[in-house]
């Protein structure tokens, strides 16, 4: 269940946070199946108990399993699964295996209409009774396996998966999702569950909706989210024979490198060398919905400069399979996504760039980010060839004869005649332009008959980095 089940060369998911179905369905067919796009990880599908001002992660507090939330109910996301898989677009979704909701005083009303008793363990919509739980206690060592799986992480009651009703519930749940076309899921909170128990649940779903374009006995993709810094008693090795895993130290070491904590030169041994998962088990990203409200070494949008750098670089680099957060703009006080007065979430609106005006982020409708998917997509299946670096924070490399890429991180110019391994020929460079009907809004580049190009990214371009690519020249 390591295989994302990719259309064609497309090869990069974004994480659409807290969108609507509708909008996202328009999205697929608007922007990210041309633009090449893979797919699309969706905020949790099931119904969630209603909490104070609306934050996102009420979300991530579950009362039944009807497909009705602020995102929209489960008509509205059959049509986006069905107008996604129709231009080639995959959708990923966010499940929650682990437990329900957390206390909440007397009865919860939750989004679908459904009400529970979170405080006695009674969930009628499903239904669930106390039985169903583990016994209730709390997380106090993160070390300790019994605490970190069998304990209430936050305060969510804590499903029992080795019990049978309740692995039945739960796979009937992935396979609603998987009739109704998903291609897979991302597994919330997988290092609070045993992987034994995961690995029944996973290896008893079916098998993808063949309606929906996918081949015959093909597996629903999956990645866990299992967060290891490196130390941890439940470790990521545990669960990646069941798919992929979550690689956060991927995340917090390339914030670390385009923060100026560690010098772009020592990329060049990027990937396992550092401690990280095999490539191909490896669900990687620069920033997540939960890392990018921590201020830790992380990036985010907040950094504009450095994480479209670090983004680049994610992409560029043959190592991961790729996940893009697409965000909705958050201050420590403000966590819900953009909303009106009724507290309904509203439609992302576009300015004359395509650019997210009213809350709405949308990192992966930066130029700079859009392009490096394409990038990607247009190098996929080559290596990487003639690192170059100054000792320091200027950085290239070429993938294939198919694309080259530069960074610049340090306080000067990058004035420097490369080996790009490119055909012969003008090259627009995708990060400071598009190319439109033949021609570059941005810089271009000329690869001579031996491949070398004059390269140039100065200390106060408003990018840090430059990118070519075979389906970019002129
Ligand atoms: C909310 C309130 C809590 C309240 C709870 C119950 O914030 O105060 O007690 O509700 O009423 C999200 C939010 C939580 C939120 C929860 C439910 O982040 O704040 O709680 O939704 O609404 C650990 C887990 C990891 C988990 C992180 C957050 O291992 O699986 O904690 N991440 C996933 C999701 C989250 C989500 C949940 C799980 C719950 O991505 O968005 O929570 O569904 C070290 C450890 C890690 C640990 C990390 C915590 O690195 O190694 O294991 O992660 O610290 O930062
Ligand atoms: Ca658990």
């Amino acid at each position: 269940q390591h295989n994302p089940q990719w259309w064609g060369n497309r090869n990069t998911i974004v994480h659409l946070f807290e969108w609507k179905w509708d909008d996202i369905a328009k999205e697929c067919e608007d922007f990210l199946a041309p633009h090449g796009y893979a797919g699309v990880q969706v905020s949790p599908v099931a119904e969630n108990i209603i909490s104070e001002g609306r934050p996102w992660w009420e979300r991530y507090q579950p009362i039944s399993y009807k497909l009705v939330t602020r995102s929209g109910n489960e008509l509205e996301f059959a049509s986006m699964v069905r107008r996604c898989n129709d231009v080639g677009v995959r959708i990923y979704v966010d499940v929650l295996l682990n437990h329900m909701s957390g206390d909440f005083e007397g009865t919860a009303h939750g989004t679908g209409g459904s009400v529970a008793e979170p405080r006695t363990k009674s969930f009628p919509a499903v239904p669930y009774t106390a039985n169903d739980f583990h016994p209730s206690c709390e997380i106090y060592d993160w070390n300790d396996r019994f605490q970190v799986q069998q304990c209430e992480l936050v305060g969510l009651k804590d499903l029992d998966q080795s019990s049978d009703y309740v692995r039945t519930q739960l796979i009937e749940v992935l396979d609603h999702l998987i009739t109704l076309g998903v291609a897979g899921f991302r597994v919330d909170a997988a290092k609070h569950m045993a992987a034994d128990d995961l690995d029944y649940i996973f290896s008893n779903m079916r098998d993808l909706n063949t309606d929906h374009g996918f081949p015959k006995n093909a597996r629903p993709f999956i990645y866990q989210e299992v967060i290891d810094h490196g130390h941890e008693t439940v470790s990521r090795d545990e669960y990646t024979s069941l798919g992929a895993v979550t690689e956060f130290r991927f995340s917090e070491e390339i914030g670390k490198a385009f923060r100026g904590n560690n010098a772009l030169k020592w990329l060049q041994s990027w990937g396992t060398a550092w401690g990280f998962l095999p490539s191909e088990q490896a669900l990687t990203f620069v920033d997540n919905h939960d890392n990018q409200r921590d201020g830790g070494q992380g990036l985010n949008y907040k950094s504009p400069r450095q994480y479209k750098m670090a983004t680049a670089f994610h992409l560029a680099f043959p190592y991961g399979i790729s996940q893009v957060m697409s965000s909705f703009g958050f201050d420590d006080r403000d966590q819900a996504p953009p909303q009106d007065a009724q507290e309904r979430i509203i439609s992302p609106e576009f300015d004359a760039d395509g650019g997210c005006t009213n809350g709405w982020i949308c990192e992966h409708r930066w130029r700079q980010i859009y392009n490096m998917v394409a990038f990607k997509n247009a190098v996929r299946g080559t290596e990487l060839s003639n690192w170059w670096d100054n000792g320091d924070n200027q950085i290239a490399f070429c993938r294939g004869n198919k694309g080259f890429v530069a960074f610049n991180n340090n306080l000067y110019d990058l004035s420097q005649t490369l080996q790009t391994c490119l055909p012969a020929g003008e090259y627009c460079d995708v990060i400071s332009g598009n190319l439109v009907n033949g021609a570059c809004t941005g810089n271009t580049v000329n690869v001579d008959d031996n491949g070398y190009g004059y390269i140039h990214i100065g200390a106060e371009d408003f990018d840090g980095v430059l990118a070519l690519h075979v389906d970019a020249r002129l």
